[in-house]
């Protein structure tokens, strides 16, 4: 077992396994979330890996399938920094759960979400010693935790095409924050995916399986897959879902949180901007009036393309009931859909609607 009560400032929303949140206040207080308040999503175990022990294997439709251990991996190849932020899919499914009930699902709020400059070696250069052939379509990634699904025993794993596997900022991961990886985010050794749903970057992983088809791992196949409002968990067919890849464009107001009561005056909103997509985002607006008018809330600190931003705007408000919603637009002219009804889907993913917080100014 981990150490859990280095936790102890993180929403627990399950012990076994373990998922915990980031308070929204404390995420948007630095860019680069500090480790202990780096939120945590497990399906299963949170395995304790020996350094000296751990061997990653490359293997499938490559010419030579290899093995490395740590010491390999940090020596033999170049070393790169990536400033990236994981969120998982799940994130604001709490909203949707109020709308219509969701079973069996975490009901994170918008805090399954923070910031890491992660360091690690690119996997194109592991896949490239390795030797792709040409059938290869596919990258498969299997971690070593063990959990339970479909009254079996697994370990959690994912794949993405080639394409993506083969690009310069998708790394093998064993430092964040110029530390190594602590267990609970994946030590000694971590997939690091910037732009995809988190469910993609395989914690302590231990195979890379070069295929023609995407992985059937239960976490790949039957979850983290996008469904129509009507389908149900007693309905669904999982070859029809669509597979859950990049990032959606979505922004969240952390302060004032919702519920708040407050002095009226200035009021300083703040909160963070997230995209995978190509296109970066470009301005974010709020409204105070459910979306009738909006007004421009400058982005305050922007800087890798695989990181969100922070913006902030102050607001003179009279004392009374506030609702306050925001919407991000990127360099394509695209923004956030405006309501949850069309967006819910039985598993309580791709929440992206505009957020929004009501508080109460004395
Ligand atoms: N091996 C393994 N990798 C995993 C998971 C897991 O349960 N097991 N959870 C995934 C999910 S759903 C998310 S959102 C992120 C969370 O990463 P973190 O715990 O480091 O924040 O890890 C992903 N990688
Ligand atoms: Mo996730």
């Amino acid at each position: 077992m981990s150490d859990q009560s280095a936790y102890s400032h993180l929403t627990i929303y399950q012990e076994h396994p373990f998922n915990a949140g980031t308070p929204l206040e404390a995420l948007r207080r630095t860019f680069i979330t500090p480790h202990d308040l780096f939120y945590i999503r497990s399906h299963g175990s949170c395995p304790i890996v020996k350094q000296e022990d751990y061997r990653l294997v490359v293997n499938g439709m490559v010419r030579q399938s290899l093995e490395f251990s740590l010491t390999d991996l940090l020596t033999r190849f170049e070393q790169q920094t990536i400033t990236a932020t994981l969120v998982c899919a799940g994130s604001r499914r709490n909203e949707l759960a109020a709308l219509h009930p969701l079973s069996g699902q975490v009901l994170w709020d918008a805090d399954p979400i923070s910031t890491a400059t992660w360091r690690g070696v690119r996997l194109s250069d592991i896949l490239q010693m390795a030797g792709i052939e040409e059938e290869a379509r596919y990258v498969a990634f299997c971690g070593l935790d063990e959990a339970h699904e479909e009254g079996e025993r697994i370990s959690f794993g994912s794949s993405v095409r080639l394409e993506k596997a083969l690009s310069p900022e998708v790394l093998l991961a064993h430092t964040m924050n110029g530390t190594p990886l602590t267990p609970e985010h994946g030590f000694p050794l971590r997939v690091l995916l910037p732009g995809y749903i988190a469910a993609r970057s395989v914690k302590w992983v231990q195979t890379i399986t070069l295929q023609s088809q995407p992985s059937t791992n239960y976490f790949q196949d039957r979850d983290y897959k996008l469904f129509p409002r009507d389908i149900t968990a007693e309905t669904v067919d999982w070859a029809q879902g669509e597979t859950l890849e990049e990032i959606r464009l979505n922004s969240v107001i952390c302060t004032p949180h919702d519920g708040e009561t407050r002095k009226a005056g200035l009021i300083n909103v703040q909160g963070y901007a997230i995209t995978g997509e190509d296109a970066a985002i470009e301005h974010i607006e709020l409204s105070l009036d459910r979306g009738a008018t909006w007004i421009p809330a400058p982005i305050m600190e922007k800087t890798d393309r695989w990181a969100w931003c922070f913006w902030e705007a102050t607001l003179e408000l009279p004392p009374g009931e506030h609702q306050v919603m925001v919407r991000a637009w990127n360099s394509a002219g695209k923004t956030q859909p405006e309501s949850l009804q069309p967006l819910w889907n039985f598993k309580g993913y791709a929440n992206n609607a505009w957020h929004q917080v009501s508080f109460h100014l004395s």
